[in-house]
This record gives structure tokens, C-alpha cells and sequence, in this order.
């Protein structure tokens, strides 16, 4: 299934995770390891087949990518965990990360993206940790749910909560390939859009 497309644009890629964007806009991250599914999501979730370069290969994306909506911007980043990259490239990769999560003011919140199928890395809970310690809001995703069976799927999904110290129902099980749960992804990440741009403390 694919969703109503969105209006989105490419602007542009860049190795500075600072890079400031012209208008300012909230900023949402698409984070998790090489290979985990973050490009293919964000194509997912805008409608579009291949907006974000996808491949087969771990550590496709290597700059930050920036895509543009008429809310918000959406930031594809490379992926972190692919043992095969040089270690300057690694290295290159974590900084570029590490900014963007962690020093990136302008950042609104992030879609955190685990494969349904593995236990978290080291390196993803790493990550969780960086991004619990912003206080800015996560989405935790995961991802490639088509290759389990719904029974499969059950299980993944209680499982990978328990691992996480979540609750099953503040994960997303995702398919880019189907689009299973896709619809409540994107009604999340534009209300997490639409809480950025209100004052902080604000309240209705
Ligand atoms: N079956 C299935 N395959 C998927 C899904 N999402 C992504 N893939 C495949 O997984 C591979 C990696 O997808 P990408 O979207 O490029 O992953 P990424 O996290 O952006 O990878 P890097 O940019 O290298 O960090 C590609 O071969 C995709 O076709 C999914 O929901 N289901
Ligand atoms: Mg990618």
C-alpha cells in the first residue's frame, strides 16, 4: 500500500550536522543502524518510491540528507553499526550523528528504527541513551515487519518491548514494503511536528 503522497523536496546534502536550514522548520531525524530501514521509511511515509536513496548494501546514506515538507524537514542520516566501513568512515558517520542528535538545537524529536527481527545492538542501546538524554521526543519504529508471520510479529513486537524496558504499545510495527502501520506513523510524526512548533509549556 502506498500512502497519499506529500509534497516534499530534496535540499540538499551535507556534512555538517549543524548545517542551519533556510526557513527555519521543525527538524525531524530518522536514526538507527546501517541497513535498518530509514530511507526506506521516510520514502514510506511520504508516498514516494524513492525520494531518499535506498539500497541492499549497509552504508548507503553517508551525508546528512535533507527533505523538505510544508511543515517540517525530515533528515536522512547514515546509519550507524556497519562493521565493514572504514573506520574513518565510521568515525565520520558518528560524528555526523552524534551532532545531530546531540548538539543539533534546532532538532524537534526522531524516529528511532530497530529491525523487528533482532534484539537491540550495543550500539542501538547507545543510542536510546543519547537520544533519552535530548528529552526530545522519540519515535520508536520497527521495521521490516513483513518478513515475520502475524504470529511472528506478536512475538517480535513483546519481545523487543521487554528488551527496550518499553511498553509493546509505544513501538510501531512497521513495513515499508507493505505499508503496515504507516497511516498511524505518519499521524505521529506530524502531531510531534505540530507540538514543536508551540511554545514549550504550552498547554490546551
Ligand atoms: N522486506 C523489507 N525490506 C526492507 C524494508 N525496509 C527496507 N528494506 C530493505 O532494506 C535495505 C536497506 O534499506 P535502506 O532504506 O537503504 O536502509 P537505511 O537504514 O537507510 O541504510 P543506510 O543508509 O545504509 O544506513 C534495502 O534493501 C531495502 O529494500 C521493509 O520494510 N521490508
Ligand atoms: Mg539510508
Amino acid at each position: 500500500m502506498t500512502l497519499r503522497a506529500l509534497p516534499i523536496a530534496f535540499v540538499g546534502s551535507f556534512p555538517d550536522p549543524l548545517q542551519t536550514l533556510d526557513p527555519p522548520l521543525p527538524e525531524i531525524a530518522f536514526v538507527g543502524r546501517s541497513n535498518v530501514g530509514k530511507s526506506s521509511l521516510l520514502n514510506a511515509l511520504v508516498g514516494r518510491k524513492q525520494i531518499a536513496k535506498v539500497s541492499g548494501t549497509p552504508g548507503k546514506t553517508q551525508l546528512l540528507n535533507v527533505f523538505r515538507l510544508p511543515t517540517c524537514y525530515f533528515l536522512d542520516l547514515p546509519g550507524y553499526g556497519f562493521a565493514k566501513s572504514s573506520k574513518t568512515a565510521r568515525e565520520g558517520f558518528r560524528l555526523l550523528l552524534e551532532g545531530v542528535v546531540g548538539k543539533r538545537s534546532s532538532l524537534s524529536g526522531a524516529v528511532w528504527l530497530l529491525d523487528a527481527r533482532h534484539p537491540p545492538s550495543e550500539d542501538d542501546r547507545a543510542i536510546q541513551e543519547l537520544l533519552a538524554s535530548t528529552g526530545r521526543p522519540v519515535l520508536t519504529v520497527l521495521t521490516k515487519a513483513d518478513k515475520l508471520t502475524r504470529s511472528e510479529q506478536a512475538a517480535a513486537l513483546g519481545a523487543r518491548a521487554r528488551e527496550l524496558g518499553m511498553a509493546a504499545d509505544e513501538l510501531m510495527l512497521t513495513s515499508s514494503e507493505t505499508g503496515l502501520g504507516m497511516v498511524d506513523l505518519r499521524e505521529s510524526v506530524l502531531a510531534a511536528v505540530a507540538g514543536a512548533g508551540r511554545p514549550s509549556g504550552a498547554d490546551d
